[in-house]
């Protein structure tokens, strides 16, 4: 009895699975991936600012638009490596060089690299994508894990490009050879898969990749909410048109009494009621409240002044602030703000939202609203502020 043969490269002669069509789909990766790293650097060093780096608190919107992109590109690069994957998957059934060589070693560290790099970014755009549904299923600290996943990814990406260089160089333009691509042999497979071609081939990918920007795209960019299908979150659903990440019950804030009063410890220590705090003269901003998550909507905000109660405190130019919330404990109980935050005119101490008193589940009686921060940082119910310098 014949048995059947294992396949070998070889057995994939269909011209999709070429080296021309790897560059090339490999390249759009690559732009979604390095913009998917930069405004995920960003996104982290908000949140863990290493001493050396002053982050600027205008353009008000930037981290909007930034962290929009970072979940825009890592959403776009799952049918990208999805396409990349199908591409070179015959490369598994491709034989190691036998008996061992150098040869065969750089084949097997090569492997290695490919290994780590798929694994990694898989688990990455996974999680990643977890996270925008708000979900953290697992017992690892999210934010540690996708930062630490991202360097590993970038490493074991600058490994397989300098591997491939040859091969990504010689494949980068179309060469004639591309223009009139061999036909498969005839009793390679049927018609109906070799019939794609490869300009089929990217454009198939290209909508596939468009179709999922413009189906979460919508998240962020409220004009185009009606068509987020695949958006977890619309930008003007929530109450007070803004949508609610932590409401006040899963918070464990419950009610304010009357009682409640706001302390400014500084110099000075301060204690407002709520009615004094509305006494005091109020500004107006224009902010969005742009979550890690992905979804994002500007907002008109009421409030104090942070620099009017700073100067009110006697604390000196340049003091760094922490914001405390009453909810007990959690990551979001506290926040800092840096001097350039501080001082920004338009970092409020916020009363109202869009015309009418902060709902409860907006941070009511009062929460912290200031120009390029991650919406983690907006801390709601805020009862005290200390100056820290
Ligand atoms: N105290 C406290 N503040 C918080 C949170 C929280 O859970 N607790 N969530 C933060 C997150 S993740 C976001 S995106 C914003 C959302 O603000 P909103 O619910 O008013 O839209 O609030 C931030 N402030
Ligand atoms: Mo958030």
């Amino acid at each position: 009895m014949k048995l059947p043969q294992a396949p070998t490269e070889e057995s994939f002669p269909s011209p999709l699975h070429h080296p021309r069509v790897a560059t090339v789909l490999g390249r759009w990766l690559a732009v979604a991936i390095t913009i998917c790293f930069l405004t995920g650097l960003f996104s982290h060093f908000q949140q863990a600012t290493p001493g050396w780096l002053v982050i600027p608190s205008r353009p008000a919107s930037l981290y909007r638009v930034t962290q929009g992109l970072h979940v825009l590109s890592g959403l776009v690069s799952v049918p990208l490596l999805l396409a990349k994957l199908w591409t070179v998957y015959p490369k598994l059934f491709a034989k190691l060089p036998w008996p061992p060589s150098r040869q065969a070693l750089t084949t097997i560290l090569e492997r290695a690299s490919i290994l780590v790099l798929v694994s990694a970014l898989a688990l990455e755009l996974f999680i990643g994508f977890l996270n925008t549904l708000q979900w953290y299923p697992w017992p690892f600290p999210f934010k540690e894990t996708h930062y630490a996943l991202a360097w590993i990814i970038i490493g074991a990406l600058l490994v397989h490009l300098a591997v491939k260089l040859p091969l990504i160089t010689a494949h980068w333009r179309r060469t004639p050879a591309d223009r009139t691509p061999v036909p498969p042999p005839a009793d390679s497979l049927p018609p109906a898969i070799t019939g794609l071609t490869r300009r089929g081939l990217f454009r198939t990918v290209a909508g596939a990749s468009a179709l999922v920007g413009i189906t979460s795209i919508g998240q962020s960019v409220p004009a185009l909410g009606p068509v987020a299908v695949l958006a977890p979150r619309k930008p003007n659903v929530g109450p007070q048109g803004l949508p609610v990440n932590r409401t006040a019950r899963d918070a464990g804030v419950v009610a304010v009494g009357d009682d409640w009063r706001l302390t400014v410890s500084g110099p000075v220590q301060l204690s407002y009621s709520l009615d004094e705090l509305r006494a005091l003269p109020q500004s107006r901003s224009q902010l969005p409240i742009a979550c890690v998550e992905g979804w994002s909507q500007g907002a008109h905000w009421e409030g104090i002044r942070v620099r009017d109660l700073l100067r009110l405190c006697g604390a000196p130019e340049g003091s760094r602030l922490r914001v405390v919330s009453m909810e007990k404990g959690g990551f979001y109980a506290t926040s800092e703000l840096p001097p350039q935050y501080a001082e920004d005119p338009l970092t409020l101490l916020a009363l109202r939202l869009n015309g009418t008193t902060l709902d409860l589940d907006h941070g009511y009686p009062t929460r912290l609203i200031a120009p390029n921060r991650p919406g983690v940082l907006q801390t709601k119910w805020v009862h005290r502020l200390e100056v820290l310098t």
